[in-house]
């Protein structure tokens, strides 16, 4: 059966608001990449007519261990509202079964125009975090599935700006609660976070999406994230620290 965008897109957004896992889409529909992207912009749209400001992207699947494990062999994108965005304390409690990894964090400075350029565009990078939340029973899914929930985006938080560094092999710690939860190295990231950067602004203008000031890029995760305890979550990297290395 020839997926059926809005229909889809009212599934997901049940499953946030009753905060219920559901199959995956693929398990009742034919379900291709382009239609799945189609899906994922329908609910970020709709997201969008309630009051909700575009804020960035994220990336996904930046890692060779996850491509292989996926069987693809490209990053995937999802797309950032200012209502993800968790200031202090991160709070999970209305999410179906979160986890979270640290982030490589740009800050883009002015609008890319390319992919190539996009380095040049960054006004500053951050540590951060981004609490991912699968609206997929298990979290399981298949490369459509997983696009068309947005890459499993729910939460995301960063610290204080740096001037744009070279990040290609620094140091991530992630505490969560002041426990130490996740070590790994940005060079995990498709080799250079950068990388991800600019396949980030290839997809979004491929898509018609241009990055603008003020939105964030995550890079994504050197590792697969780690589970997130329930209620509110001090996640660091946090609000003014820092944890590369
Ligand atoms: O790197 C990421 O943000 C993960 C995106 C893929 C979805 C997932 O693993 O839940
Ligand atoms: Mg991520």
């Amino acid at each position: 059966m020839t997926a059926d965008v809005q229909e889809l897109a009212t599934t997901l957004e049940g499953a946030v608001r009753d905060r219920r896992a559901i199959p995956k889409l693929t398990d009742r529909t034919d379900l291709d990449v382009p239609a799945a992207y189609a899906v994922q912009r329908e609910v970020i749209e709709r997201r969008t007519r309630r009051g909700e400001r575009l804020a960035g992207v994220k990336m996904g699947f930046t890692s060779r261990a996850k491509m292989v494990q996926m069987g693809v062999d490209d990053v995937i994108w999802g797309l950032l509202t200012d209502a993800m965005l968790a200031e202090g304390r991160v709070d999970v409690s209305g999410l179906i079964h979160p986890r979270i990894e640290p982030e490589i964090v740009y800050l883009i400075g002015r609008e890319v125009r390319s992919a190539a350029e996009a380095e040049s565009c960054v006004a500053g990078v951050a540590v951060g975090y981004e609490v991912l939340d699968s609206r997929y029973e298990g979290f399981r899914f298949t490369l459509p599935d997983v696009i068309a929930d947005n890459a499993s985006a729910a939460r995301f938080g960063f610290g204080a700006w740096h001037a744009p560094r070279d990040l290609s092999n620094v140091g991530l710690l992630m505490e969560i609660d002041g426990r130490p939860a996740q070590t790994g190295s940005s060079a995990a990231i498709l080799g250079d976070p950068a990388r991800s950067l600019r396949a980030a602004a290839r997809l979004a203008l491929d898509a018609g999406v241009r990055l603008e000031p003020g939105w964030i890029v995550l890079a994504s995760a050197p590792r697969p994230p780690s589970r997130c305890p329930p209620g509110r979550t001090s996640a660091s990297p946090a609000p003014g620290s820092a944890a590369w290395r």
